[in-house]
């Protein structure tokens, strides 16, 4: 990419442009090469100021309805959205966020509204990890007042994708099985606040007083946040505004007690730890040679050696 051309992407991110996000978020995708870099330490001053929120849960509770449903409501007030949802691309999918049509016109010709799909089938979750903070970034540079972004929901990986986000919501519906299944994926530490989804089903009631009784046992420090349990219904909407006032609710929470920058720090903590380790990788991997490797597969050298050499042999 010409450097003029760099600038001119540059501009059209931070002025808002929709096509000039749509191929900024492509450039980063690519991850890693010399356009996609300059890039991002271009746009990198121009974000921090966005809300950045999880969306989490197990497949088919919800999570894009709901997204959707946040958006208008954010829309009201004048704000604008950015939504990365990451596609799990495996059969077991209900179907994307772009999938729903009837969802998508309702916002499609709306500028204060982008959308991306993002595929996570294959990738390892420290590079996904890595490259959601890119797209972020894009999304941030462009001026979003809010940034909503769907995981997959299979626990561990939320928790490494929530480091992300400055306020997770964990989405559920009204059966037992996925409580379950919460309970025992370290959900409980991660959720900010609890949104029964589906509250038109039967069983509602039941399970918001279920997951309350869950977060009162929660044992945190006194005067912690005490995790909110909510019914919505991202068909009709209900719930949903309600949803994001308590989104806001949460933001002053933490910048009263603290939490705001200790996230915000151990968010920028996770990104560059992911970064290095990349580096590291590649470091590594250009330092083990296949002579070298040869030794150890005639035993002539035992493993442990053999990385004591190489680890000698960097320090020089
Ligand atoms: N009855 C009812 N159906 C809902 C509600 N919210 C979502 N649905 C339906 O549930 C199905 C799944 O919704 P999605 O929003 O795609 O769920 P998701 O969690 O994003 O799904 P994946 O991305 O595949 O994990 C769709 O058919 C929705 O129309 C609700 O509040 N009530
Ligand atoms: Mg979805």
């Amino acid at each position: 990419m010409l450097p003029f051309e760099l600038k001119e992407l540059v501009l059209g991110v931070i002025s808002g442009e929709m096509s000039a996000i749509a191929r900024g978020l492509s450039l980063v995708e690519r991850n890693g090469d010399g356009a996609s870099v300059k890039f991002l330490q271009k746009i990198y001053p121009y974000g921090g100021n966005a809300r950045i929120i999880g969306i989490t849960g197990s497949t088919g509770v919800g999570k894009s309805s709901l997204i959707f449903q946040l958006a208008k409501a954010v829309r009201k007030r004048g704000q604008t959205v950015g939504v990365l949802s990451i596609d799990p691309t495996s059969p077991i999918s209900h179907g994307s966020f772009l999938g729903d049509r009837i969802r998508m016109q309702e916002i499609a010709n709306d500028e204060g509204v982008f959308i991306r799909s993002v595929p996570g089938g294959a990738q390892s979750l420290d590079s996904l990890t890595r490259k959601i903070y890119s797209l972020v970034h894009v999304m941030e540079a462009s001026g979003k007042h809010f940034i909503f972004i769907e995981t997959m929901g299979s626990g561990q990986d939320d928790t490494l994708i929530a480091k992300v986000a400055q306020t997770t919501v964990y989405v559920t519906v009204p059966t037992l099985g996925d409580e379950v299944q919460a309970m025992k994926a370290g959900i409980i530490e991660m959720s900010d606040m609890v949104a029964v989804n589906k509250s038109d089903t039967e069983g509602t009631d039941r399970a918001i007083t279920f997951w309350k009784n869950i977060f009162s046992m929660d044992v945190r420090k006194s005067g912690a946040w005490k995790t909110p349990v909510m019914a919505v219904n991202s068909v009709s909407g209900d719930g949903a505004e309600g949803l994001l006032s308590t989104i806001d609710d949460h933001e002053r929470h933490m910048k009263d007690s603290g939490e705001w920058e200790r996230r915000k720090k151990e968010s920028i903590r996770t990104e560059v730890r992911l970064m290095m380790m990349e580096r590291l990788w590649q470091a590594i991997d250009s330092k083990v040679s296949d002579v070298d490797l040869g030794n150890l597969l005639e035993r002539k050298a035992d493993p442990i050696e053999y990385v004591e050499k190489v680890l000698k042999r960097k320090r020089r």
